[in-house]
């Protein structure tokens, strides 16, 4: 008798990724300690959004917090905000695109502290947005510090004796708050310590989405989650601590539920044209159009995504805006994100571009097709993310080995030493530039040339930043064959 095959009843939801990219060898698992409760309500979240099939319109607002990462695992359309601006971006979104579900993710150090405003603007407009509001009473990504929701006499890194009210205020109770307000038509809180609190929150978090989905309006859903980490206590503890310490102070409720009297309807989804935007811009698009896009491109070079990387002073994010600069001279979708940071003091620097025929999602680049090393670090460094059969560029004037992986297509560009011969090692950047432009024919040799006037400041060293370009251009086309 064969063996019966049966399929997994409990699967992960759609709308997270099949895989975790976040870092290298970490895939599938989430970044979350044990026990903690932003597990257990990003996976509400997204059977919810599974079963409204509402994935492809939805936004998801990573707030700053421990839940900063959620964007590696929801597959939906993400926003990283700035600490407790969520509610402000959500508004932007909604209103450029009304057809958006959009959910505003906030822990309490965030929302209830530096958003705090924020917070009670948006819901006093009453925007069409869901907050998830995770209260862990402390501030669980920096250490444990007090949060607005500690509880009085709890102790956190920042409160050793307790939190004192007569000193820091009694903690408040969010929930309470907003829903004192005449626009939100949603307001309850759950918690998630025991498998009936568990069950009665999915069932407050479906009905917060399915407002959005009916576009009811400002829907605010406060969960009381562990953080085992930050209070010092095992996951079973910590939700016993919930249900004896945190459910006396932030009672369980639905505050408010006008879901049935306010309606009002969304308009039909309608992309917005891009020229729409150029209008908004006030860009000309034809004037866009200045050189004709390099003709013909290799299908595996063409709307590449780059990660160019060195050390300070060697001209990467140049090297990037050059390219970023050409590819919109040719018409294209481009974007140019640096990377600053501990890097310029003597690590890597680095830099994200897009150049596309399509609209581009993110200006992030997490998975280059093509990586530009200037040194050695950083091939170490980003290697491992290059996608697989990508293109590597090398410096190998500053990189003594090459790539590990055998997949890889590399094209080794002895940039210091040819800018050195041209009297600037400095140059070397525009080396690699005319060597991409060269050997991808994705970018063509006059629109460099072009470009390097808009891009170049210092109009003394524009002729030496040509030859570096040319002889670059000239190494790239050999080695093309
Ligand atoms: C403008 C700004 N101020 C301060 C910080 C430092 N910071 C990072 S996370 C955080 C608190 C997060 O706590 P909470 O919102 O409760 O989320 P949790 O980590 O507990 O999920 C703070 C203060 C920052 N990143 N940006
Ligand atoms: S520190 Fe706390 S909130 Fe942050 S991931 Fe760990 S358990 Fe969760």
């Amino acid at each position: 008798m064969s063996t019966p095959v049966y399929e997994p009843y409990l699967q992960k939801p759609r709308s997270f990724y099949e895989r975790y990219e976040r870092k290298a060898g970490i895939k599938e698992v989430t970044h979350y300690c044990p026990g903690c409760g932003h597990g257990e309500l990003h996976k509400m979240i997204a059977e919810a959004i599974d079963d409204f099939e509402i994935a492809d319109r939805t936004v998801f607002i990573s707030p700053v917090g421990c839940s900063v990462f959620a964007y590696y695992y929801f597959d939906v359309g993400n926003v990283q905000a700035a600490h407790g601006r969520a509610p402000a971006v959500g508004t932007g979104v909604q209103r450029a695109r009304p057809h958006s579900i959009v959910i505003s993710y906030q822990g309490d150090g965030d929302l209830a502290a530096i958003g705090l405003n924020e917070i009670l603007q948006a819901a006093n407009r009453g925007e069409k947005m869901v907050v998830f509001f995770v209260n862990n009473a402390i501030y669980g990504m920096t250490g444990g510090q007090m949060a607005p929701t500690t509880l009085p006499g709890m102790t956190t890194t920042t409160s050793p004796g307790g939190r004192k009210v007569e000193e820091a205020g009694a903690p408040l109770r969010m929930a309470e708050l907003i829903a004192q307000l005449d626009a939100p038509v949603y307001v309850a809180r759950g918690a998630l310590c025991s498998a009936k609190d568990i069950s009665r929150t999915r069932r407050l978090v479906r009905k917060a989405l399915q407002a959005q989905v009916e576009g009811r309006g400002f829907a605010f859903v406060e969960v009381l989650s562990a953080c085992p980490t930050g209070w010092g206590m095992t996951p079973p503890d910590a939700h016993k601590w919930i249900h004896e310490k945190m459910k006396p102070y932030f009672p369980l409720d639905v505050f408010v539920d006008k879901t049935d009297e306010v309606h009002n309807a969304r308009p039909e989804p309608e992309p917005v044209p891009f020229e729409r935007y150029h209008e908004a811009l006030r860009i000309d698009s034809s004037q866009q159009l200045s050189f004709p896009p390099a003709q013909p491109v290799d299908p595996k070079y063409a709307n590449p995504r780059l990660k160019i990387a060195g050390f300070g002073g060697q001209g990467v994010l140049l090297l990037g805006l050059g390219a970023a600069q050409c590819g919109m001279m040719e018409g294209r979708r481009v974007t140019w994100l640096p990377s600053y940071g501990p890097e310029m003091r003597g690590g890597t620097a680095h830099c994200h571009v897009n150049i596309s025929d399509h609209q581009i999602g993110s200006p992030l680049v997490s998975r280059p097709t093509v990586l530009i090393a200037m040194n050695q670090p950083s091939l170490e460094k980003f290697e491992p993310q290059i996608v697989e059969g990508g293109l590597v560029m090398l410096n190998t004037s500053m990189i003594s080995k090459r790539p590990d992986r055998d997949d890889l297509e590399v094209l080794e560009v002895p940039a210091s030493e040819m800018a050195q011969k041209l009297g600037n090692p400095r140059a070397a950047n525009m080396v690699m530039l005319g060597a991409y432009a060269g050997y991808t024919g994705m970018i063509g040799r006059e629109t460099i040339e072009a470009a390097l006037g808009v891009i170049v400041k210092k109009r003394h060293l524009i002729d030496l930043n040509m030859k570096a370009v040319a002889e670059g251009y000239e190494l790239g086309r050999s080695a093309r064959g």
